[in-house]
């Protein structure tokens, strides 16, 4: 998979250089290329923006640095992928529907196409604009984008980036404004840190154990919508705090059945409108008791 982030701190990143992902890129996974947005103005100043039309407090970021930003990444990237895979008469037209299959922009063979190794790489990037405004996103985005061979971050700082660089490219491609969450961050930085995380970890081969994101919280499945129990290590008493004494038993099915207990307690602590969106279906008598 291919990753562009541009922002106007690429120092923010250097986390993508350690631990998972950096091993992910290191093996060639991950293709990781951060750009200063600053190397497309054209002023001394190398100014980036501008004061609001309507008036208003803050900035706004000027929308003809990022629309060279933009056009000169998917120039490099299409140069790499090859001609042919350049101007392909394939691509998807733009997706009016924000929660649609992660079909768009993708010319053949698609997004579940092999990270690496495969077929050339579409001639477009599926756009991701990090925004406190945008859809919420959740494990089921994090495992759509992962199917994705290329992505382009665009990191907005300020009040955020003229809103006709949306319009431009989702006329041509996907583009997806996308909130890590209901708070307010300087800029889109951290929260491109965040989605780079979620999905780096989900691309075959970068978790050492297949099965660790099976059984994550949010992950599909039986225990979709239920958050993960605790969890206990050696040694069995620790300051006078007992492990569990079923996870010591040695019965499976004892032990399976408290860890779905404690999973539905915590979600229904800690998240009682997951536990209200559980299908009653998937709960047998002894959940209803809990
Ligand atoms: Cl994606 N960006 C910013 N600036 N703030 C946020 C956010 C994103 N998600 C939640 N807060």
């Amino acid at each position: 998979m291919r990753l562009d982030i541009v922002s106007i701190f690429p120092e923010y990143f250097s986390p993508l250089d350690v631990s998972l992902i950096g091993k992910a890129r290191e093996r060639g996974t991950l293709d990781v290329r951060v750009h200063q947005l600053r190397d497309w103005t054209h002023d001394v100043h190398k100014t980036v923006d501008d004061t609001p039309y309507g008036g208003g407090p803050g900035m706004v970021m000027k929308p003809e640095v990022w629309g060279e930003a933009i056009d000169a990444i998917i120039a490099d990237g299409a140069a790499a992928n090859g001609p042919a895979a350049d101007a392909s008469p394939t691509d998807a037209p733009p997706t009016g529907s924000p929660g649609a299959p992660a079909t768009g922009g993708s010319a053949a063979p698609g997004p579940t196409a092999p990270a690496t190794g495969g077929p050339a790489a579409p001639a477009t990037p599926r756009i991701i604009v990090p925004t406190p405004s945008g859809r919420p996103f959740t494990q089921e985005i994090a495992q759509e984008l992962a199917a994705e061979p290329w992505l382009l971050f665009a990191c907005g700082r300020y009040e955020g980036i003229d809103s006709r660089v949306m319009r431009e490219y989702g006329a041509r491609m996907r583009v997806d404004e996308l909130s890590i969450g209901d708070y307010v961050l300087a800029g889109g930085e951290v929260a491109v840190l965040v989605m780079v995380e979620a999905v780096g970890r989900l691309l075959p081969g970068v978790l050492g154990n297949v099965h660790s994101a099976v059984d994550d919280s949010f992950a599909p499945g039986a225990m979709r919508n239920l958050l993960e129990g605790p969890v206990y290590t050696k040694p069995p008493v620790w300051r006078g705090h007992e492990v569990p004494e079923v996870l010591l038993s040695g019965h499976h099915g004892r032990i399976a059945r408290w860890r779905r207990d404690e999973a539905l307690r915590r979600t229904v602590a800690n998240r009682p409108e997951l536990a209200a969106a559980i299908d009653p279906e998937t709960l047998d008598k002894h959940d209803r008791k809990l």
